[in-house]
C-alpha cells in the first residue's frame, strides 16, 4: 500500500527527522489502512525547531497584535472550507465519528474567530499613580518561544486552544502533535501557513512522548509549555519544567459524574449519560464515567440506559449511520480491559459489554463495547480512576447532598453535570461541585471555546484554555512613566 510521507516544520522548511525514522500512522478502524508516515524527532529536532521559533520571535513580536488576529481569521476561513477534508482525515487518523471530527474542526474555527478579537483587545490596566505627574499602566508581553504538547483525543480543536492564544499574544510555537494522530495538526498548521503565517512562527515537531517532549519541556529557550494529556504524565511534565522556572499550563484527566435526581427529567438525563459516557467512545478528558442515580428513578434509569446503550452501533466513523467508534489505539483497549477485570474484582456487576470487539467487521481495528457497570460504590477503583475508554459506573444515593458528597470524593476535578428541575438544587450544586465546569441538565461534555476550559485538584494546575488562555501566553510589564522632570522617590516623597 502506498501512502504519503510527511516532514518536520522547521523554519518553514518540512524537513525529514534527523534520525531519517518514521512513525507509521494507523486508521484504528483498520489497521492496515496507513494513513501516512511522520518524523520519528528526537532533542536534535526539537533543537533546530526551537532555534528556528526563537529566530522568528524577533520580528513576530514586532507585528501589531490585530495584524496577527488577521491571520487567524483567515485561516479560520480555510478551516470552514476545508472542515468535511479535515474532518475526514480525523476519523481515519483517531477514530471518532464523523459527526464528532466535524465538530472538532469546527471548535479550531470557533477558537480562531473568538481569539483573533483578542487582536484588538489584549486589554492592560492603567491606573494612578501616587506620585504627580506620573502615569502608571500595565501592558502585556509576549513569553517568547512557547512548547505546546497536544493529545490525540481532540486532535484539531486542542492544539488550536495553545497555538491560535499563543500567537495573537506575539508568541512563537513548537508543536508537538500527538503520536497517534499527527495529521490533524498538520491540517492545522497548514492552514496558518496558507493564511500567511511567516516562517518559523510554528514549527512541528512529530515524534514520542519521549523523544521529542522531554527535551521541548527541558530546552532553556522555551519560555513556557502547555500540555494537555494524562495526569500520570502531565505530573512529569511539570517537575520537569519546574527546573528552569518555566511557567506550565496543564490540563490532564477527569472522572465525570452526571448526578440524576428523582424529579429530573428522565428522558432528557438518559439523552446526556449516553451522549456523555460514549461520545468519542468514552475518550474525552469530559467523559461522564460516573452517573450518580437517587434511589427512586435508579432501576428504571438503569434499565432504560442499558437497553439504549446496547442498541449502539459501533463501527467505522467513516460510516455515518455509525455512533461509537474505535479506541484510539491497542494501548487504550488494554486499560479498558483491565479496567473491567479492576471492577469485576471489587464487586462491581457488570451490566453490559466488557470486551474487545475482535470478529468480523471488528477484525483490524481497535473496538471495545460499550460497558455499564452496575452496584459501584464510590470507593472502588473503577469509581475513582480515569479509564478514557467507553465503560461507566453507575453509583447509587439517597440524598442530594450524599451526591455531591459522592461527585466531589475523587482526585480529580474538570466537569461535572446536574439533572433536576429543582432551582435551588441547581444553584446548590453550581456552587458545591468541585469541578472547572458544571453543567445544568445538559451532559458533562460539550464545553464552548469562549469560557474557561480546565478544572481543579489533579485535573490542572490552575490554569485555563479558552477564557483564559491569554493570562497564560502573557506575562504583565509594569510601566511607569515619570513626567515631572526631577526624581520622584516612591513610598517617600509622598509620604506625610
Ligand atoms: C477533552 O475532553 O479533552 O467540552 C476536551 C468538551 C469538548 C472538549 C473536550 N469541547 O467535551
Amino acid at each position: 500500500m502506498t501512502y504519503p510521507t510527511f516532514h518536520n516544520l522547521i523554519g518553514g522548511q518540512w524537513l525529514p527527522a534527523a534520525s531519517g525514522k518514521t512513525i507509521l500512522n494507523l486508521n484504528p478502524a483498520d489497521h492496515s489502512d496507513v494513513v501516512g508516515a511522520f518524523p520519528s524527532s528526537y532533542a536534535e529536532d526539537v533543537a533546530l525547531a526551537v532555534a528556528a521559533a526563537k529566530k522568528a520571535f524577533a520580528s513576530w513580536r514586532l507585528v501589531p497584535a490585530p495584524k496577527r488576529a488577521e491571520i487567524l481569521i483567515r485561516a479560520g476561513i480555510l478551516l470552514q472550507q476545508r472542515k468535511e477534508k479535515y474532518a475526514r482525515d480525523m476519523t481515519r487518523e483517531m477514530g471518532k465519528v464523523l459527526a464528532e471530527t466535524r465538530g472538532d474542526v469546527q471548535e479550531a474555527i470557533d477558537e480562531a474567530f473568538y481569539v483573533a478579537g483578542e487582536g484588538r483587545r489584549l486589554f492592560g490596566q492603567t491606573t494612578p499613580s501616587e506620585l504627580q505627574n506620573k502615569f502608571a499602566m500595565s501592558v502585556r508581553m509576549p513569553l517568547g518561544v512557547v512548547g505546546l504538547i497536544t493529545p490525540w483525543n481532540f486532535p484539531m480543536a486542542i492544539p488550536s486552544w495553545k497555538l491560535f492564544p499563543a500567537l495573537v499574544s506575539g508568541n512563537t510555537c513548537v508543536i508537538k502533535p500527538a503520536t497517534d494522530t499527527p495529521l490533524s495538526v498538520y491540517n492545522l498548521v497548514q492552514a496558518l501557513v496558507d493564511a500567511g503565517l511567516p516562517h518559523g512562527v510554528v514549527n512541528i515537531v512529530a515524534g514520542t512522548g519521549t523523544a521529542v517532549g522531554v527535551p521541548l519541556v527541558e530546552h532553556p529557550d522555551v519560555r513556557a509549555v502547555s500540555f494537555t494529556g494524562s495526569s500520570a504524565v502531565g505530573s512529569l511534565v511539570g517537575q520537569r519544567a519546574a527546573a528552569t522556572f518555566k511557567p506550565v499550563s496543564l490540563e490532564m484527566g477527569g472522572k465525570n459524574a452526571q448526578i440524576v435526581m428523582d424529579d429530573a427529567n428522565l428522558d432528557l438525563a438518559l439523552d446526556g449519560a449516553l451522549w456523555g459516557a460514549f461520545g468519542t467512545t468514552g475518550q474525552r478528558c469530559t467523559a461522564t464515567s460516573r452517573i450518580l442515580l437517587q434511589k427512586g428513578i435508579a432501576a428504571e434509569f438503569t434499565a432504560r440506559f442499558v437497553d439504549r446503550a446496547k442498541k449502539l452501533k459501533i463501527g467505522n466513523g467513516l460510516d455515518e449511520s455509525v455512533e461509537v467508534g474505535p479506541q484510539v489505539n491497542p494501548n487504550q483497549i488494554e486499560t479498558s480491559v483491565k479496567y473491567v477485570e479492576i471492577a469485576l474484582a471489587e464487586g462491581a456487576r457488570l451490566l453490559m459489554g466488557g470486551h474487545a470487539l475482535n470478529a468480523g467487521i471488528y477484525a483490524h481495528g481497535t473496538y471495545f463495547e460499550p460497558t455499564v457497570f452496575g452496584a459501584v460504590t464510590p470507593a472502588m477503583r473503577i469509581a475513582r480512576e480515569e479509564v478514557f475508554g467507553p465503560v461507566v459506573s453507575l453509583i447509587e444515593f439517597e440524598t442530594f447532598d450524599e451526591a455531591i458528597q459522592i461527585a466531589n470524593s475523587i482526585d480529580y476535578g474538570l466537569s461535572a453535570a446536574l439533572y433536576t428541575k429543582d432551582v435551588n438544587r441547581a444553584f446548590a450544586a453550581i456552587r458545591d461541585l468541585e469541578a472547572g465546569i458544571t453543567y445544568i441538565n445538559a451532559p458533562t461534555i460539550g464545553a464552548e471555546v469562549h469560557l474557561p476550559f480546565g478544572g481543579v485538584k489533579h485535573t490542572g494546575n490552575g490554569h485555563r484554555e479558552g477564557n483564559g488562555a491569554i493570562d497564560f501566553f502573557t506575562t504583565w510589564k509594569a510601566v511607569y512613566v515619570d513626567y515631572s522632570d526631577k526624581l520622584q522617590r516612591a513610598q517617600i516623597d509622598n509620604a506625610e
